[in-house]
């Protein structure tokens, strides 16, 4: 029998709802946690995570309340981290593939979605980054996936579809809303570009991962659009 798990969260944050979408896949119990990320209790920073960062687990030790932490559970951090202990925690889940080339696949879809995806998308969202850099991280996606595949990688749901979801249904929030500190209709230009024949690979994948349950279960369009349009609105 597994130990204690509990995930401190916030609904809002992509790199929490990586971490949610493996438990559920993995039909793992633990306890969720939210977090108030913009006025972190003491406890979370001095005894959970020193960088104050979620997602974060603490795993084994007492069950204890989730705000009165154990020194004795092993704090793990950073999502794509959390995903491969996930993954190891529960082999039988199929989060990461059994044969060594598959795992490697996965590893580097991970890789690659930190770098062709998060970094270009947040940057764009915050008015940091550029539009090409966006596309230029799609394409970079799009070059792992197989024509019509339900997976980024091979027929299960992996860790690695775990890793982008959360922040392909942001990226739909920025085209659908043009949401961002971008310049105006710069989000709803990318989703048109999006909808054309370059980018149909990553389109149609993008439209399955969406529909998956564990998904749906841990997305809250309405609160990530207010949100967006709230932290991220242009100047006037
Ligand atoms: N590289 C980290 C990023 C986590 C992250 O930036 N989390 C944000 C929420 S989306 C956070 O906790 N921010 C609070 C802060 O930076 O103080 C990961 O992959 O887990």
């Amino acid at each position: 029998m597994s130990e204690q798990l509990t995930l401190y969260l916030h609904t809002l944050s992509p790199y929490s709802q990586k971490a949610e979408l493996a438990l559920i896949e993995a039909n793992a119990p633990y306890t969720g946690y939210q977090v108030d990320v913009f006025n972190k209790p003491e406890w979370f920073v001095s005894k959970v995570n020193p960088v104050g960062k979620v997602p974060t687990v603490a795993y084994g030790g007492p069950s204890v309340n989730p705000d009165e932490p154990s020194a004795a559970s092993s704090k793990i951090t950073e999502s794509n981290v959390i995903l491969e202990f996930l993954a190891d925690l529960y082999p039988n889940s199929g989060l990461l593939p059994k044969d060594p080339v598959s795992r490697s696949k996965v590893r580097l879809f991970l890789d690659a979605n930190s770098k062709s995806i998060e970094e270009p998308l947040y940057a764009f969202l915050g008015g940091a980054g550029s539009y090409e850099n966006v596309l230029k991280g799609i394409e970079v996606i799009q070059g792992f996936l197989e024509e019509d595949a339900d997976f980024a990688v091979g027929v299960h749901y992996t860790i690695a579809d775990a890793s982008i979801s959360p922040h392909i249904a942001r990226l739909r929030v920025i085209t659908e809303t043009d949401a961002g500190r971008f310049p105006a209709g710069m989000g709803i230009k990318l989703g048109e570009e999006l909808k054309g024949p370059k980018f149909a690979k990553f389109t149609k994948y993008a439209d399955r991962v969406l529909q998956r349950a564990s998904f749906k279960q841990t997305f809250d369009q309405e609160g990530v659009a207010t949100f967006f349009k709230a932290f991220y609105a242009r100047a006037q």
